[in-house]
């Protein structure tokens, strides 16, 4: 046992105070925070360089949907003031170009081990550390365990029958080559159709000699209108930035935009038509914010979702395809696409659009794939399908907690945590925007920012007051996990077959992942748990 003098400062006996798994976004703000507080800290990283998703995810159109201004970091002002961003929606490549000029800014490399992944992370009972494993066979000791591992970052490549015959190159979006891929003069098949397909065909499209895209299930996606960044709007950004990171904060998704909260039933069919108008004209994620009741009513969700297919009917000239190419399931359910020029894609004759909805994609050959009986013959396959989200990374590390439970024993019938920050049973565990937390269903970069610096505040707290464990208490992660469940329950999102729910992942258990509260209200909780003293957590 650790003795109570050393306890809490951190164990000297340990080799870190805190090992951070993953230099994404989190993983580095976790770094930088807990150095400054004096802490030893250590990342393990498995890739070569830092920024986590916009490491690997590296396929033709990545961008992020929320705008560059909101889509960064707030904790440090000169940062923010100093860093330009060049476009409305930021390229993989200049977020990449961000999170490098953070890591050199705040000399975070000195404390990351890149090319190591964490295999094994337990839980020493009578040492209360935690031992972690890393695949260069080094055992690393640390009083506190924080997983910075990102909600998207665990690939789904589904089993198909054959997969692995195929002659030509593969690739998956989510695990795209540093070097330029080229598919000029090539027949290539995309297979899917979510946010990474929506952003790469248009691309794919202009180069391949003839793209197939292999839809199970249509999507509904609404125009970026990207464009270079206009220099009085960002002078204005900048010289109210705190304004802008606050208004956010009041804001359920963590954006600062105006929502209309009005009904879209209580509106005539002019005025609804004005308003859905006007948020296509704006563009993105916030055209669920034409009105308040689209996620909670499904008749105003029909409105809506009708709204988009009379846009699909308008651009796509041929009406076979683009009734193909029209969702008929709740718009907002999976989460919202923004794209830039993808329904216009389908108008090229070097697009084809297959459906593999009720017949699917039956094999893949050493030509290509067959579905219903006929053979696509292609030079180079796109697995544009998605991610094992929020838990799959945790779930791949070996973590074992009290009396040897594992995660993975623990979360058998889907994730329970408190708060998406603890679990119980895990003591000194943390996890960043872990399933139960708002996470993806908000701007990630507040929601990641609140998380590091509660776990440094909580850190600190137990330092101050020589305390060497803290651990969720069962009641406390019961009632969280309910009240998840109940406030999910009244959204239309958790009704279909989404990621948030494991449902693109087989044997999953079906369970909404991400807390549908709201981030205002989720930050009060936070907060007020840390008031009273870490209630709802065990502290020794
Ligand atoms: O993955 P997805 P994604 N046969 O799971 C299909 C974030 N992101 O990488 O819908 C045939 O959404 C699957 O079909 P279905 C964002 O949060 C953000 O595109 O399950 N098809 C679906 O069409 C996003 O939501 C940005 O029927 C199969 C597709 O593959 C999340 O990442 C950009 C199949 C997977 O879509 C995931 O997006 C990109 C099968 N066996 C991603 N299995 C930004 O803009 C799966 N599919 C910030």
């Amino acid at each position: 046992m650790t003795d109570k003098a050393t306890r809490g400062a951190g164990d000297k006996a340990c080799d870190v105070d805190a090992i951070i798994v993953g230099a994404g976004f989190g993983g580095m703000y976790m770094l930088h925070k807990l150095r400054q507080l004096g802490f030893r800290a250590k990342v393990f990283e498995a890739g070569s360089g830092v920024g986590g998703t916009w490491y690997w995810n590296r396929y033709p159109g990545a961008r992020c949907d929320v705008e560059s201004v909101q889509y960064s970091y707030q904790f440090c002002d000169e940062l923010q003031q100093e860093w330009e961003w060049s476009e409305r929606y930021a390229t993989q490549g200049e977020i990449l170009a961000y999170v490098n000029h953070v890591a050199d800014r705040f000399d975070l490399r000195r404390d990351i081990q890149f090319d190591t992944r964490v295999s094994a992370a337990t839980f020493d009972e009578d040492k209360q550390h935690w031992l972690v494993e890393t695949d260069d066979g080094a055992r690393t000791t640390a009083s506190y365990c924080i997983m910075a591992l990102g909600c998207l970052s665990s690939a789904n490549l589904p089993d198909f029958e054959g997969r692995d015959n195929f002659l030509g190159p593969t690739y998956h979006t989510g695990h795209w080559p540093h070097e330029d891929v080229d598919f000029t003069g090539m027949r290539v098949g995309v297979i899917g159709t979510g946010s990474s397909a929506i952003q790469s065909i248009p691309l794919i499209a202009q180069q391949a000699a003839q793209l197939y895209v292999f839809q199970r299930t249509a999507n509904y996606t609404i125009p970026a209108h990207n464009a270079p960044l206009d220099p009085d709007y960002v002078r204005a950004v900048k010289a109210d930035y705190a304004g802008m990171r606050a208004r956010a904060k009041r804001m359920p998704a963590g954006i600062d935009f105006k929502p209309n909260l009005g009904s879209a039933l209580e509106v005539d069919d002019a005025e609804r038509r004005r308003q859905f108008e006007m948020r296509w004209a704006l563009g993105g994620l916030t055209f669920m914010g034409a009105f308040g009741d689209l996620l909670l009513d499904q008749k105003a969700n029909d409105t809506a979702a009708e709204f988009v297919r009379s846009k699909i009917r308008e651009i796509v000239h041929d009406p076979e395809v683009a009734e193909l190419l029209s969702p008929h399931n709740v718009i907002g359910c999976k989460r919202l696409c923004v794209d830039s020029g993808y329904w216009e894609t389908f108008n090229r004759d070097n697009v084809t659009l297959v459906d593999v909805s009720d017949m699917p994609i039956e094999e893949i050959t050493p030509q290509g794939l067959t579905v219903a009986g006929r053979a696509y013959e292609l030079d180079a396959i796109v697995f544009a399908t998605g991610f094992d989200a929020m838990t799959g990374s945790l779930l791949r590390i070996d973590i074992r907690g009290v009396d040897g439970l594992t995660l993975q024993q623990k979360w058998t019938d889907g994730p329970r945590s408190f708060l998406g920050l603890a679990v119980a049973g895990f003591p000194n565990l943390f996890t960043i925007t872990g399933p139960g937390s708002p996470s993806v269903l908000t701007n990630m970069l507040p929601s990641i920012e609140q998380h590091v610096e509660w776990i440094a505040d909580c850190l600190c707290y137990m330092r101050d007051h020589a305390l060497g464990r803290i651990e969720a208490e069962t009641t406390a992660e019961d009632a969280w996990v309910a009240h998840n469940r109940e406030v999910a329950g009244e959204s239309l999102r958790s009704t279909c077959s989404s990621w948030y729910v494991g449902a693109n992942v087989p044997g999953k258990p079906r369970v909404f992942m991400p807390y549908i509260g709201g981030f205002p209200p989720y930050l009060e909780k936070c907060a007020q748990v840390a008031a009273h003293d870490y209630e709802g957590f065990a502290l020794a």
